[in-house]
């Protein structure tokens, strides 16, 4: 990645008339590394974490995804922990992010082949994978179609493959909703977000991010076909966890 300080996030700083539908587009990519940032308590620990989980798991020559690949960063934490003989694909609908993505891979120096699709994840094949990284990006799809990503991914990992999925949560209990959901924007403000920011980005992002709780996420894995379903981190509202095939 650029080791530059990423541009800052300011798309929410104004009041706005009417707030947009959240998307991926040329303005939230530019700023994107910031926002992730400062917005999921915990995601640089992921990165670190998906790095580590690859070291563990990837062999010579192993194929290894990145679903909702964003700038790389995913993709770059993995790559930096598996042979040069492994081969990446990273993958991502937005045309503004997979065109960072690709350009950020390019002055990456590590040598294991990427390749970025710009592509709905619910469209590819997943094929012969060690690894399956998605970071963050199930909540983007609807609803009714991530039984059927995950039953995808299920059946393009080999024997022992992994998963790697990480959430925002819902809680099960209201109390316990109010509390971590006031404890995360607490977290944004702290890291420099304003009132108006966090309202508007939540007002951008209501029915584009749609969060599941831990025993849906955890059920849908087994229906999925994953033996083994692991927490590995929760940190308030944000949950990864590791599926074994
Ligand atoms: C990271 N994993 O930095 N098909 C392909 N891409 C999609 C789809 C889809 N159906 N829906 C959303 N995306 C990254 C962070 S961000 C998470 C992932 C966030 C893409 C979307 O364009 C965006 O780049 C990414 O998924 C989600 O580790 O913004 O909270």
């Amino acid at each position: 990645m650029n080791q530059n300080k990423p541009p800052s996030d300011q798309l929410f700083a104004r009041p706005l008339e009417q707030v947009e539908r959240f998307s991926f587009d040329e303005h939230v990519a530019g700023v994107f590394a910031d926002m992730i940032a400062r917005s999921v308590p915990g995601y640089d620990l992921t990165l670190t974490m998906i790095g580590v989980i690859a070291a563990h798991f990837v062999q010579e020559h192993r194929r290894c995804y990145d679903l909702g690949c964003s700038l790389g960063a995913a993709t770059l934490a993995m790559r930096h922990r598996i042979p040069d003989s492994c081969h990446i694909v990273a993958v991502d609908n937005s045309e503004a992010m997979s065109r960072r993505c690709r350009e950020n891979i390019r002055q990456d120096k590590a040598a294991a082949r990427v390749d970025v699709l710009c592509a709905d994840i619910m469209d590819i094949g997943i094929d012969q994978a060690t690894m399956v990284t998605f970071n963050f990006t199930l909540q983007f799809i609807p609803a009714g179609q991530r039984l059927s990503v995950l039953e995808t991914i299920y059946r393009g990992l080999e024997p022992g493959g992994v998963l790697i999925l990480s959430e925002k949560i819902a809680l099960p209990g209201d109390s316990e909703q109010e509390l971590f959901e006031t404890l995360h924007h607490d977290f944004k403000r702290t890291m420099g977000y304003s009132d108006l920011e966090i309202a508007q980005k939540r007002a951008a992002l209501d029915q584009v991010l749609v969060p599941d709780t831990t025993d849906t996420h955890k059920e849908r894995l087994h229906m999925a076909g994953f033996r083994e379903v692991y927490t590995w981190f929760q940190c308030v509202n944000f949950a990864s966890w590791l599926a074994i095939k």
